[in-house]
């Protein structure tokens, strides 16, 4: 795996999350960086290669791919050398898609309802993530057992749903911030190399 990658970024969004993994994996990639003040990422050429004129996104031999999800999961995939994904027909391949996509399908929009403060649903059982409890509580036991979401396997699962708790607690989100479990968690994964390269990237000069 040697074509280059070609990365739109900005460091104030979700491609932080995609910058780590980025650097995880080792793979050769280029950075085009994208202004949100200058509209960068609504230029008929941005939206030429994601309509959706957000970030992260990346383009691997012609192909584009969107969705921080998607994206940190192909990363895994293209350089198993990694290890950052198990095998297909290990059983811990059950648990990593899991946590990929509850990431994206139940904590994400519940971290997003709760910081915009959007009114509690009425109908619990017809909203995915339930409550913004019952998210915290799934990942919270899960983490008890740890030390990552796949047990002892650091996974690319860790690098998405990990940097979500992060941000989540330095903007104080409920339930997340002086608590052992995840105190614990979050010291072990922002002490990986990777993410202290991408940490120190981003400092404003
Ligand atoms: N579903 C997308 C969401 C991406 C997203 O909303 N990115 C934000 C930055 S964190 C963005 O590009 N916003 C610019 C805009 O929509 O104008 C993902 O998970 O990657």
């Amino acid at each position: 795996m040697t074509d280059e990658i070609v990365f739109y970024h900005n460091p104030q969004s979700r491609a932080q999350m995609a910058h780590w993994m980025l650097e995880e994996v080792g793979a050769p990639y280029r950075i085009v960086p994208i202004s949100f003040e200058k509209g960068e990422h609504k230029t008929p050429e941005f939206l030429a290669i994601n309509p959706m004129g957000k970030l992260p996104t990346i383009v691997h031999r012609g192909v584009v791919v969107t969705e921080t999800a998607a994206i940190i999961a192909y990363l895994a995939d293209i350089v198993p050398a990694a290890g950052l994904a198990p095998g297909i027909g290990d059983a811990r391949r059950g648990a990593y898609y899991r946590w990929l996509f509850f990431g994206a399908g139940c904590f994400e929009p519940a971290l997003l309802d709760t910081m915009l403060k959007r009114p509690p649903v009425e109908r619990k059982s017809a909203v995915g993530y339930g409550s913004y409890e019952d998210v915290i509580h799934a990942l919270k036991i899960t983490l008890e057992k740890g030390p990552y979401l796949l047990g002892d396997m650091f996974s690319a699962a860790d690098v998405y749903v990990g940097s979500q708790i992060n941000w989540a607690r330095m903007f104080d989100a409920p339930g997340l911030k002086g608590d052992p479990v995840f105190d614990a968690y979050i010291t072990a994964i922002t002490d990986r190399p990777a993410y202290k390269r991408v940490a120190a990237a981003s400092q404003p000069a």
